[in-house]
């Protein structure tokens, strides 16, 4: 075997703080950009990947495959034993924690950039997941963004490229190349969660009938195998289920606006449809729609953990739940009433992992319709998918019934996120200096009719190792249970992206079917006095109301 080293230099990687790397295509295939940033992930490791696994795949978009082979051949020069790379490249990010954990892989690389646009001019994405199957915390990636800034070599062997295509065992070097089932391992798991009989059932009764909308990006394989194969849905419950490198030329975020057509599909009384859903680029997130109704994602992490008994494996009853600060509260409600620990914690599926890891909790979410539980360490779309449909087999009511019924139990936390996208970095950071100075001014003011009890930058302490992080996003908490926040999104390529999330307690079930956007209105016209969003921006309106 012949290991080639090559001279490179430091590069404007990652930010510090975010768990990988997200870039434009064309940034990524510079020559040695992509091999930078892995030898630096290699660097951090220990001796002891020497003959350890690592596993490989994708969300199967752009660049994927270019960047399978590259890090195949660095992966062989570092001394890891075996990799096992999904077929075609692909392994959702979900089920790239289960192959990690069920293999005790030493850890993992994702190739996604999950709901960002594929294609040659779209983005491309790379992040390394720890043995937990979870990805990397704070301590590695500031590690692995050092080493970007130092970095002068990196290495590879001489092999010819890996045939993707087929299942088996090639090497390169002293490494083995598998070639694995991506769907097999993560089917497997999910049928140990769920009572498959009793959704088989739900399936074949004939008033029911669900789309799976694939968006064209990594799900569909997975989604046609569990749904269509062991389940026995229908053909054709999954639609646009073939991955496409650049997704169709469609942007695979599962929210109202992206994923209009399974919306109105199921708004349509004549489509026979009684449930949908949705799930992003790199199948971490879903979404849930009911016959005409929209779940909202913070009130989907609430249903499941108020209906954790309908599911075998949570039927015993639920550690604790976490979600993230900006998602709403509604689960909390949920976690008073079991008697059960909630944890709030920043945004970024890192930080839930540590309280997995330690037992803390079983369930967790955000607001961004990201679920997930125990069984991996990732958040995990078609699982919540499964959740629901375990819970409507188990309930035989429609989502919405079932939503409205939680409401009149716990109350309704009217929740909507408003985002506005591509804003120049300096406006951006020029509204969140502003917002910061006005911060201890805020407690005790009376703006548009609501008193403000309390305002902060939100910090955390990780209860399990004592790690803090700063700076997570500025909330203002209102009289009676309403909140705004806001933040700047950490996933964007492209300026900053504003996120102001905003929510309402109504209690009074009288009120409940007022529709989101009018009961949060007077919220907004707080926000907007507290950020001048409007005169710092020139943005009249969101570009993006989920
Ligand atoms: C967004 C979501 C956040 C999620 C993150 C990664 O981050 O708001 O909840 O964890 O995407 O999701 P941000 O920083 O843009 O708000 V994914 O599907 O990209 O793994
Ligand atoms: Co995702």
């Amino acid at each position: 075997m012949r290991v080639v080293t090559v001279c490179t230099k430091p590069f404007a990687g990652q930010k510090p703080g975010t768990s990988g790397l997200r870039k434009k295509v064309k940034v990524f295939s510079q020559p040695g950009y992509l091999e930078n940033f892995v030898q630096s992930i290699f660097d951090n490791l220990p001796n002891e990947v020497k003959g350890k696994t690592l596993v490989l795949g994708g969300d199967g978009r752009y660049f994927n495959d270019t960047a399978i082979q590259i890090i195949l051949r660095m992966a062989a020069a570092t001394g890891f034993g075996r990799v096992l790379v999904g077929r075609g490249g692909i392994l959702s990010t979900p089920a790239a924690s289960a192959v990690i954990r069920k293999h005790a892989a030493f850890g993992g690389i994702i190739l996604s950039a999950s709901h960002n646009p594929g294609g040659p001019a779209g983005d491309f994405g790379i992040k390394y997941n720890l043995a937990n199957g979870g990805p990397a915390n704070e301590t590695f990636t500031e590690a692995v963004y050092q080493r970007t800034q130092s970095i002068n070599r990196y290495s590879c062997v001489e092999a010819p490229d890996v045939d993707l295509g087929a299942l088996g065992e090639t090497t390169i070097g002293i490494t083995t190349v598998q070639v694995i089932d991506p769907v097999a391992d993560y089917a497997e798991l999910q049928e140990t969660l769920f009572d498959f009989d009793r959704i088989a059932a739900l399936l074949a009764r004939p008033g029911f009938r669900m789309r799976f909308d694939a968006m064209h990006a990594v799900t569909g394989p997975y989604a046609q195998a569990i749904l269509e194969g062991r389940l026995g849905a229908p053909a054709g419950t999954v639609v646009n289920a073939i991955p496409l490198p650049d997704f169709g030329g469609g942007h695979p975020d599962p929210n109202p606006v992206y994923a209009a057509d399974l919306v109105t599909a199921l708004a349509d009384p004549h489509s026979g449809l009684s449930f949908g859903a949705a799930s992003d680029g790199d199948g971490d997130r879903n979404m849930i729609v009911g016959r005409d109704f929209i779940v909202s994602p913070s009130d989907s992490l609430a249903v499941l953990a108020a209906n954790h008994a309908c599911v075998p494996a949570y039927s015993g009853g639920l550690a604790g739940v976490a979600r993230s600060m900006p998602t709403s509260c509604a689960v909390d409600r949920v976690a008073r009433s079991l008697g059960i620990p909630c944890f709030e914690t920043p945004t970024g599926w890192k930080f839930f992992g540590s309280l997995l890891d330690a037992g803390k909790v079983t369930l967790c979410g955000e607001e961004s319709a990201g679920t997930g539980s125990n069984h991996v360490r990732e958040k995990d779309g078609l699982w919540a998918v499964l959740f629901w449909l375990n819970i409507l087999a188990a309930r035989n009511e429609p989502v919405a019934e079932i939503v409205r019924e939680h409401w009149r139990k716990f109350g309704r936390n009217v929740y909507s996120r408003h985002d506005y996208e591509g804003i120049e970095t300096a406006k951006a950071d020029r509204l969140f200096a502003e917002l910061r100075g006005k911060l201890p001014e805020l407690p005790g003011a009376e703006i548009s009719g609501m008193r403000v009890e309390a305002a902060d930058d939100f910090a955390y302490t990780d209860p399990v190792d004592g790690s803090r992080s700063e700076k997570q996003g500025v909330r203002v908490l209102l009289q009676g249970g309403s909140r705004v926040v806001f933040r700047l999104s950490g996933t964007g390529t492209e300026g900053a992206t504003l996120r102001v999330y905003l929510e309402r307690y109504v209690a009074d079930a009288a009120l409940h079917d007022v529709p989101t956007q009018t009961a949060l209105a007077p919220l907004v016209e707080l926000a907007e006095k507290i950020a001048n969003i409007t005169a710092i921006t020139g943005r009249n309106a969101p570009d993006v109301i989920s």
